[in-house]
Formats: C-alpha cells, sequence, structure tokens
C-alpha cells in the first residue's frame, strides 16, 4: 500500500502546510498541484527533515508561481507512478480546467489513468471517461487529501481538513 499527500494552491501558506503534513507524515510521496508561492526549499527542507526516508516531493508551477524564483522554475507537468497507475500532476490552468478534456488528451497521451490537478479551489473525485481526476482543494482554505494505493490496486482519496 502507498499513501500520498496530495495538496495544492498553498498560496504562500506553510503554516498550514506543515499542520498537514505533521497529522500524517508517515506518507510515501507528497504531491503539489501548483499555486504555491513560497520558496520550493520551505516545502522540501521540511518533509527531508520530518518526513521518511523515502518520502519524494513531486511539484509543479501554478499561473501564481511566476514572481517566486524557486517556484516559477518547476515543470508544469509531471508524472508519477503509484502501484499499477501512473499520475499525471498538473496545476490545470493551461488546461482550461475545470475542463477536463484537454488533460484527458494529455494523460492518454502519456499513458496516465489519473489527473492530478488544482487551480479552482474545489475538493474532486471523479472518473471521466476511464480517468480518474482528483483535485485536493486549496491547501490555504484549509483543505488538502491523502490518496492511497491499495496492494490490488485500489484507489482512495480522502478528503481532509487541517
Ligand atoms: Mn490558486
Amino acid at each position: 500500500m502507498k499513501r500520498y499527500l496530495v495538496c495544492s494552491d498553498i498560496h504562500g501558506r506553510i503554516d498550514l502546510f506543515k499542520k498537514a503534513f505533521l497529522k500524517d507524515k508517515a506518507v510515501d510521496g507528497v504531491l503539489i498541484a501548483g499555486d504555491l508561492q513560497l520558496d520550493t526549499y520551505e516545502i522540501t527542507d521540511f518533509v527531508y527533515a520530518k518526513g521518511n526516508d523515502c518520502c519524494n516531493v513531486y511539484m509543479v508551477c501554478g499561473n501564481c508561481d511566476a514572481y517566486e524564483p524557486s517556484a516559477s522554475l518547476l515543470p508544469s507537468v509531471l508524472f508519477c507512478e503509484a502501484g499499477p497507475h501512473r499520475i499525471l500532476l498538473t496545476h490545470g490552468h493551461r488546461y482550461y480546467a475545470p475542463r477536463t478534456d484537454l488533460m484527458s488528451y494529455k494523460a492518454e497521451e502519456n499513458g496516465c489513468d489519473i489527473v492530478i490537478f488544482g487551480h479552482i479551489h474545489r475538493f474532486v473525485f471523479e472518473k471521466i471517461d476511464d480517468i480518474l481526476f482528483l483535485n485536493p482543494g486549496a491547501l490555504m482554505s484549509g483543505s488538502y487529501a491523502v490518496l492511497t494505493v491499495a496492494n490490488d490496486g485500489t484507489v482512495s482519496f480522502e478528503h481532509m481538513s487541517v
């Protein structure tokens, strides 16, 4: 079984990120879907200090990250493997989220069956045409999620609040 802390749209609230992470720091990874508006080192330094040895951090750039030098250098799309699943992580603004059609194409092109996005500041857990769309909501408002991939591949996405 693998567990991931999934959040997005932190908008500078590193305090809320730390709170969320400390509640469940045994996770196998952290996925952040953009709009961090903070130095990415603040995230990685904290996770690598407080998390387990193998906890990787995946972050993508959002539309509000242009003025934070480290965040502006993040990729706009990342792929990560989670058990039998392949995840497309993106903020979503380049694909006109909340529209899902363009994110679907991008996922299909790259063999992904899960899309994690942010941008709309709203929790989403919905399967559309064989692709599972997940949005943890905005961490700036205290909303995030824990993604669990069971050994048989079953996915759960639990809505949490800080
Ligand atoms: Mn945002």
